[in-house]
């Protein structure tokens, strides 16, 4: 059993000044129980906690951290780059620079405009729908999770769907009736909204691999459908890509299954790091933005240049031949060593996976929507979690996120990921 003392102390203090003691709600461990260990430091494929453990990370910064953490040549350039200076609130060439890699990668992107995070690239790209289409609703998908903006926090999937809040407090009733809520995989039910609301809908948003219910694939016609819907009623399609972009793909999710949207918010990777998000689409669209257009958008910090920086540095790293191939072989044999501990244990699971995004659900059921990723037995999650953090695994902390495996996984990190699991579920089948 490691010891958390240290940590344990760290988060009775931090919870007399941070609700929760944290500053999001999942890494407070609500959802599997236990002191959450305070990390001191991390390289690689490891973090390290304020007690001197060491873990093996599949959580890396929930996405970000693809390379794994603290990769030297990123941490290099954002040294060089904040000797420069942090930030101007002036424009950079560097700006140019992420944007022309961004566009390069996803060709649905002609321009795009940087924020700080997933949350208001989201929820930009919501407004900026319904100024150019003049409509007001929009539609989401239970068990999608797009940040926190007001009018997407209705049957929202990640934090809220550990916490087992179907709505939050403090959204006004007003912005729920603006925001539909369909099941995913479910074309059939998208169409029964349009035809309620035949001129009123704005856009879908949608993740084009759902992340924030645990991994769940869309099935085939479901994001082709959803793009003959919005072309038939004149409202637009966007990707949240905010996990899958250059997770999956290179290009994202949208290159993998070649369905173009009409806007893509982008986040996590794009930053290396640092806090980055991003929204972009057809010109016609975002020209839409201001100055240029009556949308109002700004930030202070966005675009800053370490951001973009370590976002240079990343996209850089990830570019050559062959490095998705790797990630696509780790996870590939992590995949493997769950099935195989699991089979042998005798325990229910279902794994979803693509490319280095997984989630093991301990369900007999297969998992294709928020209502059968619920039917997942949480308490059972709970207790694996618990027995792989005592012996060095790091890994999301609910049964509704998703697990990351970075290129610094080294084969001898999933071999030894796999024994652990392997004895773990052992264990916990008898
Ligand atoms: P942020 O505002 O947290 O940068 O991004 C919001 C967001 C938007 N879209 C998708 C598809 C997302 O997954 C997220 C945030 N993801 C969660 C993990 N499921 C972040 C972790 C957390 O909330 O602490």
């Amino acid at each position: 059993m490691r010891k958390l003392s240290r940590s344990k102390q760290l988060f009775l203090e931090a919870q007399s000044y941070l609700p929760g003691g944290v500053d999001s709600p999942v890494r407070a461990f609500k959802a599997v129980g236990g002191t959450p260990p305070f990390i001191v430091k991390a390289k690689g494929s490891k973090i390290y906690d304020a007690d001197g453990n060491d873990y093996i990370d599949f959580v890396g910064s929930w996405g970000s951290l693809i390379l794994g953490h603290a990769h030297p040549q990123v941490v290099e350039a954002i040294k060089r780059a904040a000797e420069h200076g942090t930030s101007f609130g002036a424009p950079t060439e560097l700006e140019i620079t992420l944007a022309k890699m961004i566009c390069a990668a996803m060709p649905s992107i002609e321009m795009l405009r940087f924020v700080n995070s997933g949350t208001e690239a989201t929820m930009s790209a919501l407004r900026l729908a319904r100024a150019f289409t003049g409509k007001d609703k929009i539609i989401k998908f239970a068990g999608g999770y797009h940040g926190h903006a007001d009018g997407l926090l209705v049957k929202g999937g990640s934090g809220l769907a550990t916490l087992g809040i179907p709505d939050s407090a403090g959204v006004p009733s007003s912005y729920a009736e603006n925001t539909s809520v369909a099941p995913y995989n479910n074309v059939e039910a998208v169409r029964q909204i349009f035809e309620l609301y035949p001129k009123q809908i704005a856009a879908i948003i949608v993740e084009p691999i759902a992340a924030n219910m645990g991994v769940v694939l869309s099935q085939p016609g479901f994001l082709t459908g959803l793009r003959q819907l919005t072309h038939e009623f004149g409202a637009l399609l966007i990707f949240d890509e905010v996990i899958t972009g250059f997770r999956v793909a290179y290009g994202g999710a949208q290159t993998l299954y070649e369905v173009t949207p009409d806007l893509t918010c982008l986040g996590k990777i794009i930053g290396g790091g640092l806090p980055v998000g991003a929204y972009g689409g057809r010109r016609e669209i975002m020209q839409m933005v201001a100055p240029v257009g009556p949308v109002y958008q700004a930030g202070t910090l966005s675009g800053n240049p370490l951001a973009m920086t370590a976002g240079i540095e990343t996209l850089k790293i990830l570019q050559p031949p062959g490095t998705y191939k790797q990630l696509e072989m780790k996870s590939a044999s992590l995949e493997e060593g769950i099935t195989k501990a699991a089979s042998k244990a005798g325990i229910d699971f279902y794994i979803s996976r693509v490319a280095s995004l997984l989630t093991v659900f301990f369900s007999n059921t297969a998992v294709n929507d928020y209502e059968s990723a619920t039917q997942a037995d949480t308490a059972f999650f709970g207790r694996f979690f618990q027995r792989l953090l005592s012996e060095g695994v790091y890994w999301p902390p609910s049964q509704f996120e998703a697990a990351f495996v970075s290129l610094s996984h080294s084969d001898e990190d999933i071999r030894l990921t796999n024994e652990i699991i392997e004895r773990v579920l052992n264990q916990l089948g008898l």
